[in-house]
């Protein structure tokens, strides 16, 4: 099925016509947001089609609630235009592409509003508030499917080249039957209680707390990485400062020196689970924002019958891979610096060695999702994964509030 886009709504007569995909015509984009994620997405938009083979785009339009500041935002990032309403930039025609880099909380009416307009999303992680939410909008981005429209969820540490290379060795059988998967990711930034609040630790904004922010990393990653699901898992919440300053500190970037009235915490500063995969091995899972000295450390760790692999954020151009197939009283976890041509995404920045960044993840994402347009291929990580994750994070919130008895998940 070649691509027709963009869909071009005819309100009145409740009609949709299809406008035949010209793979000349310029892909306009739209971000919804322009705070850390907003940003994170402005250099990845400006920086795909230089290092990838990707159709012409263009970075039309930047919203935001504030006009002074979306516009400064708009100069410093690269974008065309501004403006304070995003239900009228979906609509327009020269839009084919919305970017969803808001609070949680708006996450389904906007990726559902473009989506029935007739665009292709990206939505960040999580892809909502609650499993509700997330069916809902799984439900516009099948529809959205059938029209030849493209929908993900920015789970972007699927991009980082050493993940993607413990995909290849897993997928290859490297690892064998999986028996062991540890994951935790850990920050420090609200480690100090006077640090204020912002937007991720109120509850009717961001929906839950280190749990929806890094837990989701942690859940879609395992999941991707395993090729299984989780069927089960138990687990708790908790969290360790509930009153903060009051304020609102954006994306949190303020450490401390806040001052004035306390507002309640109402969500959780760290969160745990243990769970069962599909495949049988069993899952450790952590999160925190108040582990002091860890900034942004997200670890893996994958035990299988034939091999092993480790990974640390902290150090995200190296992989630790134990070959169990190694000759006895040779083997050992080797470092693997995934820097080489070979290695994905590698080949499009650098010579061998020089290692790449955090926001490279975006641009790699950010290509994967223009070239699964371009090719009409399957665009990951899709709604349903976005979903998938979602059930995992309310089993463990289900298990907390029940004495972390073990909660079945759907699949
Ligand atoms: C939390 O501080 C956060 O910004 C997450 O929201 C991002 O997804 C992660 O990449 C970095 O940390």
């Amino acid at each position: 099925m070649s691509i027709e886009w963009p869909l071009v709504r005819n309100v009145e007569k409740g009609t949709c016509r299809i406008v035949p995909f010209d793979p000349e015509q310029t892909l306009g984009v739209a971000a919804i947001g322009y705070a850390f994620m907003g940003k994170a997405h402005s250099q990845a938009w400006r920086n795909v089609s230089a290092y990838f083979d990707v159709p012409p785009l263009e970075q039309r339009v930047l919203v935001g609630r504030d006009a002074t500041q979306v516009a400064a935002a708009a100069k410093k990032f690269g974008w065309r235009e501004t403006s304070t309403d995003w239900r009228a930039v979906i609509e327009r025609d020269d839009i084919h592409i919305v970017d969803v880099c808001t609070p949680g909380h708006l996450h389904a009416e906007v990726a559902i509003a473009a989506l029935e307009a007739g665009k292709h999303v990206i939505v960040e992680k999580p892809i909502a508030n609650s499993v509700d939410e997330a069916k809902r909008m799984v439900a516009a981005g099948d529809a959205a499917t059938k029209r030849g429209q493209h929908a993900i969820v920015n789970f972007n540490y699927r991009r980082v080249p050493a993940i993607a290379l413990a995909k290849k060795l897993i997928d290859d059988g490297r690892l064998g039957p999986l028996h062991h998967v540890r994951a935790a990711y850990l920050q420090d930034w609200l480690n100090d209680p006077t640090t204020p609040m912002s937007w991720r630790l109120r509850k009717e904004d961001a929906g839950s707390g280190a749990l929806g922010d890094l837990g989701s990393h942690l859940a879609d990653l395992v999941m991707h990485l395993t090729g299984e699901s989780i069927d089960s898992i138990s687990g708790g919440v908790t969290t360790f400062v509930d009153k903060r300053p009051t304020g609102n500190s954006g994306d949190g970037g303020i450490r401390g020196t806040g001052g004035g009235a306390l507002e309640t915490v109402a969500v959780d500063d760290a969160a745990w689970g243990t769970g069962r995969f599909s495949g049988g091995g069993i899952l450790q899972l952590e999160v925190t924002r108040l582990a002091l000295g860890r900034k942004n450390q997200l670890t893996l760790e994958i035990y299988g019958e034939r091999g092993s692999i480790r990974f640390d954020l902290e150090n995200l151009n190296e992989l630790w891979f134990f070959d169990g197939s190694g000759m006895p009283g040779e083997q050992g976890f080797r470092r693997i610096l995934v820097t080489e041509a070979d290695h994905p995404y590698v080949g499009h920045w650098w010579p061998d060695g020089h290692i790449l960044g955090w926001e490279h993840t975006f641009v790699h994402q950010f290509a994967e999702f223009l070239t699964s347009i371009r090719d009409d291929t399957p665009s990951s990580p899709s709604f349903t994964d976005g979903l998938r994750v979602q059930r995992v994070l309310d089993a463990i919130e289900e298990s907390s509030a029940h004495g972390a008895r073990s909660i079945p998940i759907l699949r």
